[in-house]
């Protein structure tokens, strides 16, 4: 059972409702002593907008982790860390890949993401969830709009909105191969959706989600408040995305693939409880209940 407060009900009935957003954005606004610190104005544009864009990050390592990528793919494939496309045998997603590989476990802890993110969430942190989406050119298939965070606090406890996906582009991101969209300022409110939570959702939902998916008239109103905008780059972009930023992304019809590697960091001073679906939690590369804080590296990752 759950003692702890449900300040973010969903999937609690049949009605869809706007709730308040009762935390913070940003924990930690002003510069840290890191020379990785975010400036004042990268800082208030992610509070904003729920969404910052950092070009040219890590683009020396792409070669490597397109390589280690193909690597785990092969290695792990029947792993069940692994999910294809809901209409074939396709690839869609592999998660936890730090486990697998000592190149992206130390990215994990590259000074480069970890410091913004401590700056951002205001403490220690630790990665709650990892994974490589694949969305292979032809075959990929969309994400519809949702907000991470809907899950996470119904299927996984997350109490608090102190999260954030950090992620890589390891391919191009172009209007054309099944960018993320995302609803700009979104991540201030929440909207609690309709249904119930089963036990398995997960199997279905990283192939299709539907639960936690807002309805048509929930996400009218909103897109017309908050700009629809796509999330371009070359490869090595640093993207850092709000937890309870609505996103979601069209099928991949293009000849390119669209490949990103992608680190959710949870604070440590937001532990997971029992989730409030009252669902048992999903596995631990979905949703690792290891909360001990990462320890950051002190330089960037070289080849
Ligand atoms: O299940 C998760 O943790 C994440 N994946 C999907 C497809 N939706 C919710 C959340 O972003
Ligand atoms: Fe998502």
């Amino acid at each position: 059972m759950n003692d702890t407060t449900d300040l973010y009900p969903s999937r609690v009935g049949s009605e869809e409702k706007l709730l308040p957003r009762l935390d913070p954005v940003v924990y930690r606004p002003t510069p840290t002593s890191s020379p990785f610190s975010l400036t004042k104005q990268q800082v208030s544009t992610y509070e904003r907008d729920g969404v910052l864009i950092l070009p040219d990050y890590f683009n020396e390592l792409v070669p490597a982790l397109r390589k280690e990528t193909e690597n785990l793919k092969n290695s792990l494939q029947d792993a069940e860390e692994m999910y294809t496309e809901p209409d074939s045998d396709e690839l869609r997603t592999l998660f936890k890949p730090f486990a697998f590989s000592e190149l992206i476990d130390a990215i994990s802890r590259d000074p480069r993401i970890v410091e913004p993110v401590r700056q951002l969430l205001g403490s220690d942190v630790y990665i709650m969830q990892s994974r490589i989406n694949i969305k292979p050119a032809l075959k990929g298939q969309a994400f519809p709009w949702h907000s991470d965070f809907e899950t996470w606090h119904v299927e996984d406890g997350m109490p608090r909105m102190r999260a954030l996906t950090a992620w890589i582009m390891l391919d191009e991101n172009h209007p054309y191969n099944g960018p993320l969209y995302v609803l700009k300022g979104s991540h201030k409110r929440y909207i609690s959706c309709a249904g119930k939570t089963a036990d398995d959702n997960y199997k279905r939902s990283l192939k299709r989600q539907s639960l936690g998916v807002p309805q048509p008239q929930t996400l009218k109103p909103l897109m017309a408040d908050h700009s629809l905008s796509g999330i371009y780059g070359k490869a090595g972009t640093l993207v850092f995305h709000e937890c309870n930023l609505l996103h979601g992304s069209p099928d991949n019809i293009s000849g390119d693939p669209r490949s990103i590697l992608m680190f959710v960091y949870n604070s440590v001073d937001n532990r997971p409880v029992h989730p409030f679906g009252g669902v048992k939690p999903r596995p631990h590369y979905l949703n690792n209940r290891d909360t001990l804080p990462l320890r950051p590296l002190h330089s960037p990752v070289r080849l």
